[in-house]
């Protein structure tokens, strides 16, 4: 494609998307930002500009591997096991979590490729599998995904442990002591309970990835961090055959489960010196990427009247559905 060109489709992208906005809903985050509901999914500006160039251009792959989840839910170790899975047999030093983040690895779709452009130049994506990430909700990556059955791996987390994972990031982006910042988690948790969230509502974004996992198992899987960090060895073991590269009997006898387990704890990715001091295409310092990984530390932050409110808010959504909060 010749320059002109390149030219000509971003003004149509950004065209496309100048006349779709006034039709949107639009309402206020919790700083200030302005956010557009598309596809029951609140989004900013430049981001519904990455969903819409992501949904228009996106050529699917039967092999494709789609990481999924609502922000602060799991992603980064989601990626990075997947990394760990597809190319444990491919790489026994220079592995590739080694000199990336798992970011750089499985970028997202949305906020990564799609950006600028309906045509992005995915050469670099030449090998099978090809590994993207993405955090709109299921039925909004369907339609990018134009009935092609790749694989879809899903990961969320109890919502109260997602809002401070966030409030911390925020701080730690926007280099602010945190307990200076009190209000700031205020500010997130009457978002989060309106719903009018990047990426929310959270209940609608879970409860879509799970109808999806039910409708079709064989190409949605519907994990939860929580049981991750109870039961690594059995959730991995899911992982690997969901993504159709189970452990063999020698493998397992061998310890490659644990090894993978290991390469992707929390402490050893925290500790890599690319996690240290690199940062993503996007500027957020890799090492913001990785706090405690504690279940339940919510409690430590939220007031009980606080835990009190998301509990019955998300009780009422997830009714009828049969998820353990
Ligand atoms: P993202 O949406 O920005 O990609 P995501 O990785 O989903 O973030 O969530 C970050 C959380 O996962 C952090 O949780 P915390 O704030 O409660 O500590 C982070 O510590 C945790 N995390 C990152 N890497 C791992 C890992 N390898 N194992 C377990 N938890 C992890």
């Amino acid at each position: 494609m010749d320059v002109n060109e390149i030219s000509k489709n971003l003004e149509r992208d950004e065209q496309e998307t100048i006349s779709l906005i006034p039709s949107l809903p639009s309402d206020i985050d919790f700083n200030g930002t302005k956010l557009f509901k598309y596809q029951s999914c609140w989004y900013d500006k430049k981001t519904l500009q990455g969903v819409l160039n992501f949904q228009k251009g996106f050529k699917p792959q039967e092999t494709d591997i789609i990481v999924a989840s609502f922000p602060k839910s799991g992603t980064t170790w989601l990626k990075a096991l997947t990394v760990a899975l597809i190319e444990r047999s491919k790489h026994s030093s220079n592995h590739p979590l080694l000199s990336d983040n798992p970011h750089g690895l499985v970028p997202v779709l949305e906020l990564r490729i799609y950006t600028e452009t309906s045509k992005p130049d995915l050469t670099s994506f030449s090998s099978t599998p090809r590994l993207f990430s993405t955090h709109v909700p299921f039925h909004t990556l369907q339609e990018a995904l134009k009935n092609t059955p790749s694989k879809v791996v899903y990961v969320w987390r109890n919502l109260k442990d997602a809002l401070v994972s966030l409030w911390y990031f925020e701080c730690a982006n926007l280099k602010i002591k945190i307990d200076e910042e009190r209000s700031l988690l205020e500010s997130m948790f009457e978002s989060f309970c309106r719903g009018v969230s990047y990426y929310g509502p959270f209940w609608e974004h879970v409860l879509s990835y799970w109808r999806g996992s039910l409708e079709d198992s064989k190409n949605v899987l519907f994990l939860r961090y929580e049981e991750l960090k109870v039961d690594p060895r059995g959730q991995v073991k899911k992982l690997a055959e969901f993504l159709g590269v189970p452990f063999s009997v020698e493998e397992e006898e061998s310890g490659s489960v644990e090894e993978i387990l290991d390469l992707c704890s929390l402490d050893n990715l925290k500790n890599l010196e690319v996690n240290k001091i690199g940062k993503t295409a996007r500027g957020v310092e890799h090492k913001n990427f990785f706090r405690k990984g504690e279940v339940g530390d919510s409690k430590n932050y939220l007031t009980p009247e606080m835990e009190r409110r998301i509990d019955m808010i998300i009780d009422e959504r997830f009714r009828g559905a049969d998820l353990k909060f």
